[in-house]
């Protein structure tokens, strides 16, 4: 049977629940609205989600794998699915026929039987931000779209067949901004006409379009991990994609932001590292923060100055910096246990070695603790904002001032840092959070005590002035 029958107008939210090997599908509906989210789906003998007809189906944070069948099944039915991952399913990830529409986001399909995505009649249908690849078939396949599907920053990598195929004399799909790399028999396959809307592509094989580049796209950890398509620093996709395009506040699909270093990068991952990772390990935390205490308020014949800290770059370890330090706080690379957090699968949380202070640094080293003792090395605060993943990189910085666009380290920098003068800071919040994480053990193991004073009584006087 069914692990969920929805029929005859029904309205149901499903949260946090898991539909393990039913004896047809995950859920079935028919006339009716599903909204699902952080649910697994997992051996199910049919389909993970069948939606025979009229179904309208949101998706959020969920993983359905290993479907007997197709990951998705829908039916002149609108499917919305943001942070998925369709893993391993033996027909399609996802099915859709008659005039169905799809807006997918930031989703993983991989591994499936055939096609990651065959879409047949789709009415609209957008695709932007997700990772499709290993599939058996064809990455994405339209048949006979009836409009044209919009296609942006994709990365749709060593699939059986094509990256993207589409039938002949129908609806062209607009692809942009996409990485279309690795498939066995071709980047794009129509059977007599060609797709004449492919710009600002990664692409293996030359085509006609605006801003197309060919070769390796450069996936910074993809020798050691195949499912990683991450970018690389020097990947020749970083900062090529459509400079003309409108992306709002769009996130990439590590939920970063879509644009860093001035302009939007190929493929679904904009590649980020922040400059207050002082000592470079892929997180912004106190061991940061004590690099910067040190250098606190010096200038370059001091002997504690440290040019990394000068984030805002004058000469001279000042407040401003310590705003910009602050906005980047607990940002964490996405690459690793992040991104499998993310995904719903059971991530391991932070390494305990991402707690050890670097004796180079002339800082004690900080013992590791036993392992599913994880939880507490961490900050509190650390804990909550993983929790809360999706709003956590403003949520964190909203703690301390107005967050714009041109005050963020990526913003000061893509201007060549000729700006100076950030504004509306809330020195108030920021002492209070510097006496918050100085409560944590840790952080006082880590972090010399008459630094911490100094930094903390100079905001005290920074805090008289305003
Ligand atoms: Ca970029
Ligand atoms: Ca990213
Ligand atoms: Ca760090
Ligand atoms: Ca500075």
């Amino acid at each position: 049977m069914e692990g969920l029958y929805l029929t005859a107008g029904s309205s149901v939210d499903v949260i946090d629940s898991v539909f393990k090997n039913h004896y047809y599908d995950g859920i079935y509906g028919n006339n009716a609205t599903l909204t699902v989210a952080d649910s697994t789906f997992e051996d199910n003998h049919y389909e993970g989600l069948y939606l025979q007809s009229d179904v309208t189906t949101s998706l959020t944070n969920c993983s359905i794998e290993t479907s007997g069948e197709n990951g998705v099944y829908a039916s002149n039915s609108d499917l919305t699915m943001e942070y998925c991952l369709v893993d391993r399913s033996d027909v399609n990830g996802l099915y859709m026929v008659s005039t169905s529409n799809l807006t997918l986001e930031k989703c993983v399909i991989r591994y499936s039987g055939q096609d990651g995505l065959k879409l047949s009649l789709n009415s609209s249908t957008s695709i932007k931000n997700c990772w499709i690849h290993n599939n058996g078939g064809a990455g994405i396949f339209f048949d006979r779209a009836v409009e044209d599907p919009v296609v942006r920053n994709n990365t749709i990598y060593e699939n059986f067949t094509y990256g993207i195929g589409a039938s002949d004399g129908v609806a062209d799909p607009d692809i942009i901004n996409c990485i279309i790399y690795g498939n066995d028999s071709n980047d794009l396959y129509r059977p007599t006409d060609d797709f004449e809307k492919v710009n600002y592509s990664c692409l293996q094989n030359a085509r006609a379009g605006s801003g197309n580049i060919t070769g390796d796209p450069g996936f910074m950890n993809i020798a050691t991990d195949p499912n990683d398509l991450h970018l690389d620093g020097t990947s020749p996709c970083k900062d090529a994609g459509d400079p003309n395009g409108s992306y709002g506040s769009e996130t990439d699909i590590d939920d970063e932001r879509r644009i860093e270093y001035g302009r939007v990068d190929m493929g679904a991952d904009e590649y980020y590292w922040s400059s207050a990772d002082f000592d470079d390990d892929g997180i912004v935390n106190f061991i940061d923060y004590a690099i910067f205490a040190v250098a606190w308020q010096t200038e370059p014949n001091d002997a504690n100055y440290n040019d990394v800290c000068d984030l805002q770059d004058n000469n001279n370890i000042d407040f401003n910096d310590l705003v910009l330090f602050c906005d980047d706080w607990l940002w964490e690379k996405a690459w690793g246990e992040g991104w499998m957090m993310l995904m719903g699968s059971s991530g391991e949380g932070f390494g305990p070695e991402s707690m050890i202070l670097e004796t180079a640094l002339g800082l004690e080293s900080v013992k590791p603790a036993p392992m599913g003792r994880k939880d507490d090395l961490m900050l509190s605060s650390a804990i909550e904002s993983l929790a809360a993943r999706p709003e956590r990189l403003m949520s964190k910085s909203e703690k301390f001032y107005a967050v714009n666009a041109f005050n963020t380290i990526s913003a000061l920098r893509a201007r060549g840092r000729a700006e100076k003068g950030v504004q509306e800071v809330d020195v108030d919040a920021i002492l209070e959070w510097l006496a918050e994480i100085w409560l944590d053990p840790e952080v006082q193991e880590g972090i010399d005590a008459e630094d911490w004073l100094k930094l903390y009584l100079s905001l005290k006087e920074e805090q008289k002035k305003q």
